[in-house]
C-alpha cells in the first residue's frame, strides 16, 4: 500500500552549534499521520506529565467524529503514538472556546472550556491517561464581560491562572486575573489598569524568565511589539521590545522558548494561505501578495528586548517542494522530547515537524 508519506524526504535529526537557516526539505519529519484532520482546535501540550508535549485535537462537529470529542496522541520523544479518545465534552458553539493549561499544578495539562456568555469555566482535569469529566466554575467578574482570555501562570505558583481582557466601557483596555488556587478560581483582580496603547494582537509568555507570565502586544499601525512584565501580582507599564516590525505577509504569531534559554521568544509563521496549491504561478516564488512563504522566524528574547526576527526554517511545506500535499492549515510549536523545540505544520492530518536548528548566533 502506497502512503503519501513515502514521498517525503526523511533525514536524521540535526543539531547545529551555530545559527543557520534550515531548509524544511532537509529536515522535515512526519510525526503523525491521520490525526486531527478537520479538528476545530489543536494543541501541543503535555497531558501525561512526562515532559514531552502531546497532540490534542478538539472536534465540535466533524463528520465521522462524535461531537465534542477530544482526541489525544502521546509523544514518544520523536513522534506521536496511540491516538485515542480522551474526553467527550459537548459545548455551545459560538461562545464556548477550549483552552489548555495546568490548572491544578500537577504537571498534567488540563482541558478548560471558557464560556463567554455565562462567564464560567468547565475544567476537565487530566488524569495522565485521559481527561476526567468537566467540573464547572463560575467566574466572579463583578459584572464585566470577558472578551479575550488566556491560561497562563501570572504569579509563578505553577498553576495556570485565567487572565482576560474586558473591553466594555467601564473597563476599556483593562486586564484581569482569576487566580487558580485551592481548587477554585479567585474573584477577578485588576492587573493592568490600561493597556496604554492600542494593540491589535496579544499573547502571553514569560519573556524575562522569572517564572511570572508577561503580556506582549502588537500594534499594527506603529509596527511595535511591547511587553508588560508581571511582578507576580500586577503587570508593569508596557515597554517597547521590538520596533519596525514588518507585517506585510500577515503572519501567525506564537510565543515559545525556541532556543530553550528559559525566556520565551516571539515566533512568526508566514503561513501560506492560498488554496490553489497546484497553480504553476506559485512555483519557486515566495511571498506573493499577502500570502506567506512558509518561513518560520524567531525574535529571541534576552530578557529585556527581542532580537530582530531571523528565519530559522524556510519553505516549511511550500507546495513547490511538496507537490502532493496541500498547504498547511495550522502551525504549532512545542517540544516532543522535552529538550528541543519543534515547529510543526499540519496538513490533512499529517503533523510535519522540524527541530530548531541549534543555538542562534549572538548579534
Ligand atoms: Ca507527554
Ligand atoms: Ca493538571
Ligand atoms: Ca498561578
Ligand atoms: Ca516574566
Amino acid at each position: 500500500m502506497c502512503h503519501l508519506i513515502d514521498l517525503f524526504i526523511f533525514c536524521p535529526k540535526k543539531r547545529r552549534d551555530i545559527y543557520s537557516t534550515l531548509y524544511a526539505k532537509e529536515g522535515i519529519y512526519n510525526r503523525q499521520d491521520y490525526f486531527g484532520d478537520k479538528a476545530d482546535y489543536l494543541f501541543l501540550k503535555d497531558v501525561n506529565g512526562d515532559g514531552m508535549d502531546d497532540a490534542v485535537a478538539v472536534y465540535t462537529s466533524a463528520p465521522g467524529v462524535g461531537p465534542g470529542s477530544v482526541m489525544l496522541s502521546l509523544s514518544n520523544g520523536e513522534t506521536f503514538v496511540e491516538p485515542k479518545l480522551a474526553l467527550t465534552h459537548r459545548y455551545q458553539l459560538g461562545f464556548v472556546y477550549p483552552l489548555m493549561g495546568d490548572v491544578n499544578g500537577d504537571g498534567l495539562s488540563d482541558m478548560v472550556y471558557i464560556d463567554f456568555f455565562h462567564q464560567r469555566l468547565n475544567v476537565a482535569y487530566s488524569n495522565g491517561i485521559s481527561f476526567d469529566s468537566a467540573i464547572e466554575y463560575r467566574l466572579n467578574t463583578s459584572g464585566g464581560k470577558i472578551n479575550e482570555s488566556y491560561l497562563t501562570d501570572l504569579n509563578g505558583d505553577e498553576k495556570d491562572d485565567l487572565v482576560f481582557y474586558m473591553p466594555d466601557a467601564a473597563n476599556t483596555g483593562n486586564w484581569f486575573v482569576c487566580y487558580s488556587k485551592d481548587g477554585e478560581f479567585s474573584k477577578a483582580e485588576l492587573i493592568l489598569d490600561n493597556l496604554k496603547f492600542k494593540s491589535d494582537q496579544r499573547l502571553w509568555g514569560d519573556f524575562n524568565g522569572d517564572g511570572f507570565s508577561d503580556l506582549i502586544a502588537f500594534n499594527e499601525t506603529t509596527k511595535v511589539w511591547s511587553v508588560a512584565l508581571s511582578n507576580g501580582d500586577k503587570l508593569l507599564d508596557p515597554k517597547v521590545w521590538l520596533s519596525n516590525f514588518d507585517n506585510a505577509q500577515q503572519p501567525v504569531f506564537m510565543v515559545y522558548d525556541a532556543d530553550k534559554n528559559g525566556k520565551d521568544d516571539l515566533i512568526i509563521w508566514n503561513k501560506l494561505t492560498h488554496s490553489d496549491m497546484f497553480n504553476k504561478k506559485y512555483e519557486g516564488k515566495k511571498g506573493i501578495g499577502k500570502d506567506g512563504n512558509c518561513d518560520w522566524l524567531v525574535a529571541c528574547s534576552d530578557g529585556n528586548k527581542f532580537s530582530s526576527p531571523k528565519p530559522y526554517i524556510t519553505n516549511h511545506l511550500l507546495p513547490s517542494y511538496k507537490g502532493n500535499t496541500p498547504p498547511s492549515e495550522f502551525g504549532i510549536i512545542g517540544s516532543l522530547d522535552g529538550e528541543t523545540s519543534v515547529s510543526m505544520v499540519l496538513s490533512h492530518g499529517k503533523w510535519l515537524g522540524v527541530d530548531f536548528p541549534g543555538k542562534l548566533a549572538k548579534t
